[in-house]
């Protein structure tokens, strides 16, 4: 059963990714360029292949209607099989801690309970992708390298990835407008980790900020 399974999560997987491949974004009209090209990543959860292995690149967008383009040919993310990401991250940063330019930084993390999936995970992750292209952390936008959504059966997770953990001020200022662009409740608290914390001792973070 649990192989059956197996199976079927690697063909839905590979399936996804062949269409993520064949995607060609062919357009003759002008286009309005991003400020930043973004590139999309694929993780396809493969136990036999190292963790950087799992991480694809797909495409590099650098106009708005090559981001729609690109949004509506590749499969929603609460589509995806368990265990696989989607990562859109600026060109040329690779969506690991490991990234010279992700080395100082952290990540704010959004939980999404698993019963919330079909209703919250996609416009989250969207209104999040919006925030990366439009530049919308404005005088902070340069702190912003890219996002991730993870999708687990133990729960659903976005993460928006910042430059630089030293500078408290923007890492809150950019958490609270997270916030307000998914619209969550007050209440509803999100948790900045340090990578380089998060890297040596998985789970712990003694510097938490919290908005
Ligand atoms: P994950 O994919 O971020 O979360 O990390 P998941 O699957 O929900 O698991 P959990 O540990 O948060 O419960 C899973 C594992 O992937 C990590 O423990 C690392 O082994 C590996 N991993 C994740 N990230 C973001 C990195 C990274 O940036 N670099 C490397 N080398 N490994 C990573």
């Amino acid at each position: 059963m649990a192989v059956e399974q197996e199976s079927r999560e690697d063909r839905q997987a590979e399936e996804v990714v062949e269409g993520l491949e064949k995607l060609q974004v062919v357009d003759k009209m002008p286009k309005h360029p991003l400020q930043n090209a973004w590139t999309l990543w694929f993780f396809k959860n493969d136990k036999s292949r190292t963790w950087e292995e799992n991480q694809r690149p797909i495409i590099t967008v650098t106009t708005v209607e090559d981001f729609w383009s690109l949004y509506n040919h590749i499969e929603v993310a609460s589509k995806l099989p368990p265990g696989a990401d989607y990562s859109l991250f600026k060109e040329g940063i690779f969506p690991d801690w490991e990234d010279k330019r992700n080395g100082s930084g952290g990540r704010w993390m959004i939980g999404v309970d698993r019963q919330h999936r079909s209703v919250n995970l996609d416009s989250y992750w969207l209104e999040i992708l919006f925030f990366l292209i439009g530049e919308h952390a404005d005088i902070h936008a340069s702190q912003v390298n890219g996002a991730v959504v993870n999708v687990r059966s133990k729960g659903d997770k976005l993460a928006v990835w910042l430059a630089d953990s030293s500078e408290p001020e923007a890492v809150v200022r950019i958490g609270k407008m997270v916030k307000e662009r998914l619209g969550l409740p007050e209440a509803h608290t999100i948790i900045f980790n340090v990578h380089k914390e998060e890297k040596n001792r998985p789970g712990g973070n003694k510097n938490k900020i919290v908005v």
